[in-house]
């Protein structure tokens, strides 16, 4: 049975993949290796933790010896690796947490793969998970491709860009078998409420402002959470060693139209007046260094793998709403007293 290690698969991201590989393949032993920061979260999984296939190790990727100890005990064959500290704002209060946890704890990763294949690579493989923002920013035309010069440009972004780069590296130096995936803004179930989407949802059911950085222009191309969990799938499996693919959804918006499309399905499903969750509206002071436009061209994915993204962005926003409508004791549970802190901080002087 081969072992597969997921890293992060108490986030948003990582629930989704944890929770396909876990159904899907039966076949594979799935460990979840987790630090549960405060955007871990157990209840993610809940439907899936009593299957036999899977595990969860609650670990910090950061530790070293730890990680050796965890590949020497268990033996991954392979790692998909998506834990990070993911969040742009809190890499701009907070840098150095992210060159710990996605730059050393990437590293700390790497070399205890490296030491338990000791060469051996033999149906082994290190999948290291990113995102379109190593690539900088976009001005109106234009679109990143897989050989777009890296131009980081936050400390989040600079970090993950350090820690593609150290995966490449353990490719080209050790020989070490590994892919890259960079994807577009993702959405759906179980985001985190400081990401835009999943904030501005909780922030109009409660008729709380919606804070809208700068005047709204930024532009994000957005994927729905599943179709990143399955191209991350086919990459896994059919993905050639050493390359990059990225991953987008086709679906530019402007910050400002996506709040407001957002605004009048609330609308729609709280039974409001129409124009009443726009009236909560607020443009508040920039972020710092904030990148104007990602937009991803997926043509290799497309071609190469036969991905494509299964849902259109209509569909996709209204499932997204109705989860959060549904599953108010989540996101009760998660906006407790270091949410209020966290968003007291970040907030009150924009
Ligand atoms: P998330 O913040 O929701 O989840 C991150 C997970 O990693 C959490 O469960 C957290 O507990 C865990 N973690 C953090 N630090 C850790 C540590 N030191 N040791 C072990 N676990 C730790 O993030 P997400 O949005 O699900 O993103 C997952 C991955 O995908 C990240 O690598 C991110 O850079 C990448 N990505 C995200 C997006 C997006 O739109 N969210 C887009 C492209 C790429
Ligand atoms: O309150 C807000 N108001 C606002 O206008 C927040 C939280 C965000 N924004 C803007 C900033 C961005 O232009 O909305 C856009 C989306 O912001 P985020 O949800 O914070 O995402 P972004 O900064 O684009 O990064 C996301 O996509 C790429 C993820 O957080 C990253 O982990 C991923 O790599």
């Amino acid at each position: 049975m081969k072992k597969i290690l997921i890293t992060g698969g108490a986030g948003f991201i990582g629930s989704h993949v944890v929770r396909l590989f876990v159904k899907n393949y039966p076949e594979y032993q799935i460990f979840n290796l987790d630090a549960l920061t405060y955007a871990g979260n157990l209840e993610n999984l809940k439907d899936i933790e009593a299957e036999p296939n899977y595990t969860f190790i609650k670990a910090d990727i950061v530790d070293e010896a730890l990680m050796k100890d965890l590949f020497e005990q268990y033996q991954f064959d392979g790692v998909i690796h998506l834990a990070a500290e993911s969040h742009v704002d809190r890499s701009i209060s907070d840098p150095l947490s992210f060159i710990k946890t996605n730059i050393l704890g990437t590293v700390n990763l790497l070399n205890a793969a490296r030491a338990v294949w000791n060469g051996n690579f033999e149906g082994k493989l290190f999948y290291h998970i990113s995102t379109d923002e190593v690539y900088g920013s976009l001005g109106e035309e234009g679109l990143f491709t897989e050989t777009t010069a890296y131009d980081p440009r936050s400390p989040y972004s600079s970090s993950k860009a350090s820690s593609d780069h150290l995966v490449r590296a353990y490719y080209h130096t050790y020989g070490m078998p590994v892919v890259v995936s960079n994807c577009s803004n993702n959405y759906g179930p179980n985001q985190f409420p400081e990401k835009l989407i999943p904030l501005a949802i909780n922030n109009i059911k409660k008729m709380k402002s919606i804070p809208i950085y700068g005047k709204g222009e930024n532009i994000r191309d957005w994927l729905y959470v599943i179709d990143h969990a399955n191209a991350i799938d086919m990459i896994f499996h059919k993905g050639t060693t050493g390359e990059t693919y990225n991953i987008g959804g086709i679906n530019e918006w402007k910050n400002i139209d996506l709040i407001k499309k957002m605004c009048e399905v609330l609308d729609r499903k709280l039974e409001r007046e129409p124009g009443t969750s726009a009236s909560l509206i607020t443009f508040v002071k920039d972020r710092a260094g904030h990148d104007m436009r990602y937009a991803i061209d997926s043509s290799k994915l497309m071609k190469e793998l036969g991905w494509k993204p299964s849902l259109q962005f209509e569909e996709g926003i209204e499932k997204t709403i109705e989860w959060y409508l549904e599953n108010e004791e989540w996101m009760n549970r998660i906006t407790d007293g270091t949410y209020e802190k966290y968003y007291e901080s970040q907030y009150e002087k924009r």
